[in-house]
């Protein structure tokens, strides 16, 4: 029995070693503006064996798993200590999902957790669960996480075990290790989710861009990506939210839309990156987009492409809840480079690399938007004339 035991506990190991050191190729194809790397970064297999394993023979002779990981995905993401840190969403077998950081020397691949997940404080009202953080090392000192807090809607009856609260949750820390807890954020929607505190004060307070909804799943009459300000972030309220970038018929937008890390200061604005959701006859389908904001208005939006920046592709389309890329994190380095980190499906992660340059000019050389076929049309013209006339010349 033992023997067995051992066989079976080197052959994880060994396997799990094997797939925190393997390393990451970017893909053969690129479209130009980003390069997606070949495997994910974080999978549920990334988590240590001693999260999900009592690796005591006495009480665990079977070597059954104690403790399941369904997927490891939407991560924030933040450079610490030269190191790239991810904030993962780690959704156990369970359902619940917590905060565990894994970092990398490259944030490319060899990512390993920390040996604990983020021990986080709770409110008064205790959170049922917590996914989604975005992490923002804002100018007053703080990294701040900024997450969604989920819990049971009270004010249904008992035979509604779905019914949900979502609202965002904020916490802080100095250190990534120790995370002091603030009060949720109030607004005055009934819920939230996708908040994302802006990096820098705006007119001397803090700025959140926000997504109020009137339902758990459905946006309903909150009208898009909202932004609003607030003295005070240790008792953050918002009185007043304007919608930055609205949902929008017959776009990959039309069901709603969330930020998703908090925007890159660049010399030409604010970069954002955002889903858009849309529905279809196979369920929601969750893409990512770019908008550029004004810099010393950031509410304000001045250079939108027409539809998708990065939709699931391959194996990206499917998982837990298929069709999705969701995005709540970045990193920039100090040449430019852009490490977009997004989740596929609710399951894992992936990193796709770009630069500031290459994603300012995918924003001001990509036609908007004409929310019509025939505009569509009249911009895929000017492509092709102008196209043809070059051939033509060369011809
Ligand atoms: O399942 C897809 C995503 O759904 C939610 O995003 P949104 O609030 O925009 O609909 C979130 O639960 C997110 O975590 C999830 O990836």
């Amino acid at each position: 029995m033992k023997q067995n035991y051992n066989r079976r506990l080197e052959k994880l190991q060994e396997e799990h070693r094997r797939l925190l050191e393997r390393e990451n190729f970017p893909q053969k194809e690129s479209n130009g503006i980003i390069q997606r790397y070949q495997y994910p970064v974080l999978t549920a297999e990334h988590t240590p064996l001693f999260w999900r394993y009592d690796l005591r023979y006495e009480s665990n002779p079977h070597l059954m798993e104690r403790f399941g990981i369904n997927a490891v995905f939407n991560a924030g993401a933040i450079k610490f200590n030269d190191r790239y840190c991810l904030v993962a969403r780690v959704e156990g077998a369970d359902r619940k999902s917590f905060f565990a950081i894994a970092e990398s020397p490259n944030g490319i691949d060899n990512f390993r957790f920390h040996d604990y997940p983020v021990r986080l404080p709770e409110t008064a009202i205790p959170d049922t669960n917590v996914y989604d953080m975005r992490l923002v090392a804002h100018e007053d000192g703080w990294i701040y996480g900024l997450f969604c807090t989920e819990r049971r809607d009270q004010s249904v009856g008992e035979a509604d075990q779905s019914a949900a609260i979502a609202q965002c949750g904020i916490a802080r820390t100095k250190d990534l290790e120790s995370w002091e807890r603030l009060p949720d954020l109030v607004t005055a929607s009934p819920q939230q989710r996708n908040v994302v505190l802006h990096p820098e004060f705006v007119q001397g307070k803090y700025a959140f861009y926000t997504r109020p909804q009137d339902g758990f799943i459905d946006a309903g009459s909150g009208g898009g990506i909202g932004f609003g300000l607030c003295d005070d972030i240790s008792r953050a309220v918002i009185h007043k939210e304007v919608i930055v970038d609205r949902k929008r018929y017959h776009t990959v937008y039309e069901s709603k839309n969330g930020l998703g890390p908090a925007p890159i200061k660049t010399s030409e604005g604010w970069l954002h990156l955002a889903h858009g959701v849309r529905n279809t006859a196979a369920g929601l389908r969750y893409v990512l987009y770019l908008f550029l904001t004004d810099l010393a208005q950031p509410e304000k939006v001045i250079a939108k492409p027409a539809g998708y920046f990065m939709a699931p592709e391959g194996e990206e389309r499917t998982g837990d809840v298929s069709n999705v890329l969701f995005s709540n994190g970045w990193i920039v380095e100090e040449d430019g480079t852009v490490l977009i980190y997004y989740a596929a499906s609710d399951s894992r992660m992936h990193v796709a690399v770009s630069s500031i340059a290459l994603l300012l000019e995918y924003v001001r050389q990509t036609a908007p938007d004409g929310y019509t076929s025939a505009t569509s049309v009249d911009t895929l013209c000017r492509i092709i004339d102008s196209n043809l006339q070059v051939a033509a010349q060369v011809g």
